[in-house]
């Protein structure tokens, strides 16, 4: 079984818990209490005919505090960026939650799905952020993340009506499969070339 640790990031509110119970299959309810710290859940899946176990992080309340930030993405090998499509600031606040997950997992560009949440208020509402936005935002990401050898994806969920949950979190496991595989090659290759750097330097430690 592979065990990949993945976070939710995004402003509060939202939607990150909603999101997370909805796959959880808790089903939605309008009202949540704020969690303190950082909540955690399992969930076996299947990811191109591969079994794994995620574990999802959803980081709720003290979002800016550096010692929850360090435990949170450690090891963490991809993440679903949530933001509200009635909400324009959630949208422009995600450059902020990108560079902190990449600075602080320990394993750099990992991949992203970037989900525009409550579709369902979208007619509710006259300043929302459009379909485009998303695509547009979500293709200058994947410029940065495809020398690493995955693309990033961008889907449309309500944690209300359930729609494209499951799809969002199906679309990140199969890129980080992807990026597992790349790094795997990398590091044998890394090692290959190690090796014969020791062969060639006797004596030579290798740190
Ligand atoms: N209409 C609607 N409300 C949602 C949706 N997702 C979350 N909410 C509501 O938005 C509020 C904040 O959601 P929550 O999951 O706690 O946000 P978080 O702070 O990102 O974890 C809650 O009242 C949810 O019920 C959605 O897709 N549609
Ligand atoms: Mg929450």
């Amino acid at each position: 079984m592979t065990v990949l640790k993945i976070v939710l990031i995004g402003d509060g509110g939202v939607g990150k818990t909603a999101i997370r119970e909805r796959y959880l299959g808790k089903g939605f309810k309008a009202q949540y209490l704020l969690t303190i710290g950082a909540d955690f859940a399992m969930r076996d899946d299947v990811v191109n005919a591969t079994s794994i176990r995620y574990q999802i992080w959803d980081l709720a309340g003290q979002q800016r505090f550096d010692a929850v930030r360090e435990v949170y993405y450690k090891g963490c090998v991809g993440a679903l960026l949530v933001y509200d499509v009635t909400r324009p600031d959630s949208y422009f606040n995600t450059p902020k939650w990108i560079n902190e997950l990449w600075t602080n997992n320990g394993r750099g560009r990992v991949p992203i799905i970037v989900v525009a949440n409550k579709i369902d208020m979208r007619e509710l509402s006259d300043d929302t952020v459009s379909p485009e936005q998303g695509r547009i935002f979500t293709n200058r990401l994947t410029k940065l993340t495809q020398p690493e050898g995955f693309d990033c994806h961008y889907v449309e969920t309500s944690a209300k009506t359930g729609v494209n949950i499951q799809a969002a979190f199906t679309l990140l496991g199969e890129n980080i499969m992807k990026f597992v595989d790349k790094q795997r090659k990398t590091s044998r290759t890394t090692s290959r070339l190690r090796s014969t750097a020791q062969r060639s330097v006797p004596g030579q430690r290798q740190y």
